[in-house]
């Protein structure tokens, strides 16, 4: 089982985001545990102070070192890995809440206010990692970004059928639009072979429709999926089909116009496939 223990002035943020939805089952199922610690708990004054003003001046308080370091090592041993929330670290992505899946012990600081001593990271703190390019009022809402996609990779933690490896970036695509009951809405139709029960080809159809989405919303992304789809090709040494990149500009080009627009792909043009 995943523990992951995390420090933090807002207990109550963390507890009640871990006990809903797939986060909640995974922690009744003991897949995955966590458990938020105080700094405060580790002070001795009367107004019980975690922070304090930073040296030389400036704006905002910084969190005290010593209550700090006392709930680290309440809850640190030997194979944890101590993460800083912080818009200087290595950005998150799939990639990487993976790796974190496969971790025994993970802590998460998250700081308040203008953050932490920095004597506290340079002692404890293996890795700073941010959730993005935007600044957050405290690493709260951050820790639990990373907890929710990591969990994702926990085996068991979704059900059957689901699977972290088919979510969106996992294989560099995002995923094909859904549509339940009705069948007609609004004037747009369900496009007709997610009807017809051949779940092979409605398994390529998802596929290419996937890449086709991808091709629209995030040319960065397509780039990158059809040169590892043509390496792939090029390798093979008998060809049954044409490149990737032209399969796909033809079943675009066989899609009808009526289907192109409930996929939202109607303003996609031939020109658009040369990547
Ligand atoms: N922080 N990704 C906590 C962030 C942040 C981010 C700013 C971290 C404020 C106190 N954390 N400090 N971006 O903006 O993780």
């Amino acid at each position: 089982m995943l523990k992951v223990d995390v420090i933090t002035l807002f207990p109550e943020m963390i507890e009640g985001a871990v006990s809903h939805g797939v986060l909640g089952q995974a922690v009744k199922s003991d897949l995955l545990s966590v458990k938020a610690h105080t700094p405060r708990e580790f002070t001795e004054d009367k107004h019980r102070t975690v922070d304090d003003r930073p040296f030389g001046g400036g704006d905002g308080m910084i969190m005290l070192a010593e209550p700090l370091k006392k709930t680290i090592e309440k809850v640190q041993h030997n194979t944890s890995k101590v993460v800083y929330l912080s818009p200087q670290g290595r950005t998150l992505n799939a990639a990487i809440a993976k790796e974190f899946s496969k971790e025994e012990h993970l802590i998460f600081i998250c700081g308040r206010y203008g953050g932490i001593d920095q004597r506290i990271i340079n002692e404890y703190v293996d890795e700073e990692l941010s959730i993005g390019d935007y600044v957050l009022s405290g690493g709260e809402l951050g820790a639990l970004v990373i907890i929710d996609a990591l969990a994702r990779f926990i085996p068991g933690v979704l059900g059957h059928g689901e699977s972290a490896e088919k979510d969106s970036f996992s294989d560099g695509l995002l995923e094909q639009p859904n549509f339940t009951r009705p069948r007609e809405f609004l004037g747009q139709d369900v496009p007709e072979v997610l009807v017809g029960g051949n779940h092979k080809v409605i398994g390529e159809w998802k596929d290419k429709v996937s890449a086709l989405v991808t091709l629209k919303k995030r040319p960065d992304l397509f780039r990158e999926y059809i040169k590892v789809e043509t390496e792939k090709y090029n390798s093979l040494k008998k060809k049954k089909t044409a490149a990737p990149i032209k399969e796909l500009k033809e079943f675009f080009l066989n899609l009808p116009p009526q289907e192109r627009e409930v996929l939202g792909l109607a303003d996609l043009r031939e020109e658009d496939f040369n990547v």
